[in-house]
């Protein structure tokens, strides 16, 4: 934090009452008014029943995301803003629908995240936060496009690609070598345990000043390893699905540890955490959606009904469960606002504030419509128990209060109700940008290039 913001902080923090924890610190009225931490964690491609607090079948267990939710709110209409990876990921750092700019397909992470963005971490780094991503980063690998160009103060991860392999952390190129902070590193270990290794240390360095961890584990996503300690504790008859689990089991581990630190350090009640999936389970990877159709890459539930659950002791009620509909564009506006931090007053953001809701102070829906658009051939739109998919130029009506699976097809029964639904996606795709143009020059996986970002 440079002067002139830790000033701002200091004024904002004795403004809310927090003066006497942030200078001395522990008294528990001063604590409770203090801005919360935040830890972001992001899973990737996690099926929807492989959490033991949701419907899953006898071999899952994730004691410690149930811990979350045990102490939080768990939520069970809520969705990732695309079908893969790195669309998610924009909307998810920019709390807008990431198709405003042009960011559609997984491919567009070779571009990045466009540098007129404004992300969440730009804004709470403003706000007086450490700021920190360990892990997948996935928007964005040419220079200006990083984490520390983005508002993060550090960086442990690796840049491009939706896939990691779990064991070679040596230096390779600029997509695929682990980064700490702008340099690549020659590193050992299993990619799990380090990004939670290294999530531990920087909440425990993070302990005397309001901090914002993002957390994206490329686990459970493709190739298939884990520790052999780990895959021998499962025995489900089919060795992939083994490994799956024990890839799980790891990050639920480190789940596990981060909660413990928090705890350790007196920041757990004070700690916003969000937890959920980037997008739905991958077949490729055995992952199991449940009752939901289909997988990753896919419009239906399957591929973009996600695991959420939000934790905050303090603010927020335990072990409940909300039905309300909502986006992971909405994480952006939660946060700010837990944080006591504004959105930009330049642009359109889609993501709403879902505290209100969560505290169950308003009945009123958070959101009309939600939007899906791959750019090409899949779109759908959810509209309170509605659900209007297009693949392929086919339209397909799924009443999802009565047929969550989506087997059975009311498109020629309702096509009032068709046509009103097609309409709204219409006006909102209206609004959507042009795919963004990928650069002139990729970088080039050269030991040259390499050597100059030393
Ligand atoms: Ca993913």
């Amino acid at each position: 934090m440079d002067n002139l913001n830790r000033r701002l902080f200091l004024k904002k923090c004795l403004a809310a009452g927090a003066g006497a924890f942030w200078l001395s610190g522990h008294t528990s009225a001063a604590r409770k008014n203090a801005p919360p931490n935040i830890v972001l964690i992001v899973s990737d491609d996690q099926g929807y029943a492989d959490v033991s607090c949701y419907d899953h079948p006898q071999e899952v267990s994730t004691p410690n995301i149930d811990r979350l939710a045990r102490h939080g709110v768990r939520l069970t209409n809520a969705y990732a803003s695309a079908y893969v990876c790195a669309p998610t990921r924009a909307g998810l750092l920019t709390g807008r629908y990431q198709q405003r700019f042009g960011f559609y397909t997984g491919g567009d992470s070779r571009t990045g995240l466009p540098l007129s963005e404004v992300t969440l971490a730009d804004l709470l780094k403003k706000q007086g936060y450490a700021t920190a991503v360990i892990g997948k980063w996935h928007v964005g690998i040419q220079p200006d496009y990083r984490p520390l160009k983005r508002g993060f103060d550090e960086f442990y991860g690796f840049l491009g690609h939706g896939a990691h392999d779990y064991f070679n952390l040596r230096i390779t190129d600029d997509y695929t070598s682990i980064y700490r902070n702008e340099k690549p590193i020659n590193d050992t270990g299993y990619l799990t345990r380090n990004l939670t290794r290294r999530a531990v240390s920087f909440i425990e360095r993070h302990r005397s000043r309001p901090f914002f961890l993002y957390l994206p584990f490329s686990a459970v996503h493709w190739p298939l390893q884990a520790p052999p300690e780990y895959i021998k504790r499962f025995n489900t008859g089919n060795k992939d699905r083994d490994i799956y689990l024990a890839m799980l089991e790891c990050m639920d581990e480190g789940i596990g540890e981060v909660l413990d630190t928090l705890k350790r350090t007196g920041a757990d009640d004070n700690t916003l955490i969000i937890f959920f999936s980037d997008n739905g389970g991958a077949k490729r990877n055995l992952a199991d959606n449940g009752i939901l159709r289909d997988y990753k890459q896919s419009v239906y539930e399957g591929g973009i009904r996600v695991p959420f659950i939000v934790r905050w002791p303090s603010k927020l009620p335990k072990g409940t469960v909300c039905d309300e509909p909502v986006i992971s564009l909405d994480v952006m506006p939660t946060i700010l606002s837990a944080a006591g931090a504004s959105l930009r007053p330049d642009r359109v953001y889609d993501g709403k504030n879902m505290l209100p809701v969560l505290r169950r102070e308003t009945k009123k829906t958070l959101h009309k419509a939600l939007f899906f658009c791959d750019g090409a051939d899949q779109w759908a739109v959810r509209a309170g128990k509605w659900k209007l998919i297009s693949r392929k130029g086919s339209l397909e009506l799924y009443n999802l209060v009565l047929d969550i699976s989506e087997t059975k097809n009311l498109a020629s029964k309702e096509p009032d109700l068709l046509r009103q639904l097609k309409e709204l996606y219409d006006k909102w795709r209206a609004q959507m940008g042009e795919p963004i143009s990928r650069p002139k020059k990729q970088t080039k996986k050269t030991k040259k290039n390499r050597s100059k970002q030393k």
